[in-house]
């Protein structure tokens, strides 16, 4: 009997047979969205350099992925993804990682790169806990949950990190949850093609880490409470702060075109030339 390969194989390391994804994990939906979209816009790996930090989102690029992929320090991958933009504007650099790492340790990268709008896609696999680490509290993690570091529950107030990202400046933001995949990997889709800083939060279920301290338990349940939980951005624009407690707000929050920090650097570059001549 013939061995039947999956669609998606050809994008995997060969070398690759095991996952470090406990069962259940949202992180395989969201690596499934990100390889279809590009599989759809019939571009392949070399067209990326996918960059990375430290968690268990980050081991979504490498080691699976079959592409040019730094994994860099926690907190950084936007920083070295900056880099590698400066360094080849040809390329389309996407950075995949999670939410302690991009919005806690990497907080500043993220705004500060927001704010220039510099094209890359950044895919935060939010999971509202540092997962790999042992379920500690993160910035998005919810007001009183009880943790590995809140053993009497945590008292901050989460970070929406979407919209820190639209008030920070970026030209493209959604939010998209593991229960609507194809509307994740559409919209990874556009991301991929827009010129600018394009945002993605990923609401994805860690049913080990998470899922055990709210008492949701398994996967499956967590993502019967997505469904539940999300409401669809423009339905959400007629909805009182009150009637939004507890609810999801998925899409497309945000598509401007804005100039991009590194064309405008080129621009300065050929302008300040031809002034020296
Ligand atoms: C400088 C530094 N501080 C702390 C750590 C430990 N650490 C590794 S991953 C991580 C949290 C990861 O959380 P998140 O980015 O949400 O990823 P997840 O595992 O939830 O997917 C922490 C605190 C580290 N590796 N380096
Ligand atoms: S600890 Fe959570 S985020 Fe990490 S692999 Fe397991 S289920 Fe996924
Ligand atoms: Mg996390």
């Amino acid at each position: 009997m013939s061995e039947l390969a999956h669609p998606l194989q050809h994008f995997i390391r060969p070398n690759v047979t095991s996952t470090t994804n406990c069962p259940g994990c949202g992180n395989g939906i969201v690596t499934q969205a990100i390889l279809r979209a590009i599989g759809d816009l019939s571009m392949n790996l070399d067209d990326f350099v996918f960059v990375t930090g430290i968690g268990c989102a980050a081991w979504i690029p490498s080691p699976f992925f079959n592409a040019d992929v730094l994994h860099t320090t926690h907190g950084r991958p936007i920083a070295f993804a900056l880099g590698i933009k400066m360094g080849l504007p040809g390329k389309k650099v996407m950075v995949i990682s999670g939410d302690g790492d991009l919005a806690a340790i990497g907080g500043n990268h993220l705004i500060q790169n927001a704010r220039r709008n510099v094209e890359m896609v950044v895919i935060c696999l939010n999971n509202g806990i540092y997962g790999m680490t042992g379920g500690q509290a993160a910035p998005t993690t919810p007001v009183g949950l009880k943790t590995a570091t809140t053993p009497y529950g945590t008292f901050e107030n989460p970070f929406d990190i979407s919209r820190l990202v639209i008030a920070a400046g970026a030209s493209f933001v959604a939010r998209w949850t593991t229960y609507q995949s194809r509307q994740l990997t559409a919209t990874i889709k556009k991301a991929i093609r827009k010129k600018g800083f394009s945002f993605i939060e990923a609401i994805t279920q860690c049913p080990v880490q998470f899922g055990k301290k709210t008492g949701s338990g398994s996967a499956v349940q967590m993502m019967k409470e997505y469904k539940e939980k999300s409401v669809p951005v423009k339905e959400a624009s007629g909805l009182s702060e009150e009637e939004l407690q507890g609810k999801i707000v998925v899409g497309e929050l945000i598509d401007k075109d804005k100039p991009e920090m590194v064309e405008e650097i080129m621009k300065m570059k050929k302008r300040a030339s031809g002034e020296a001549q």
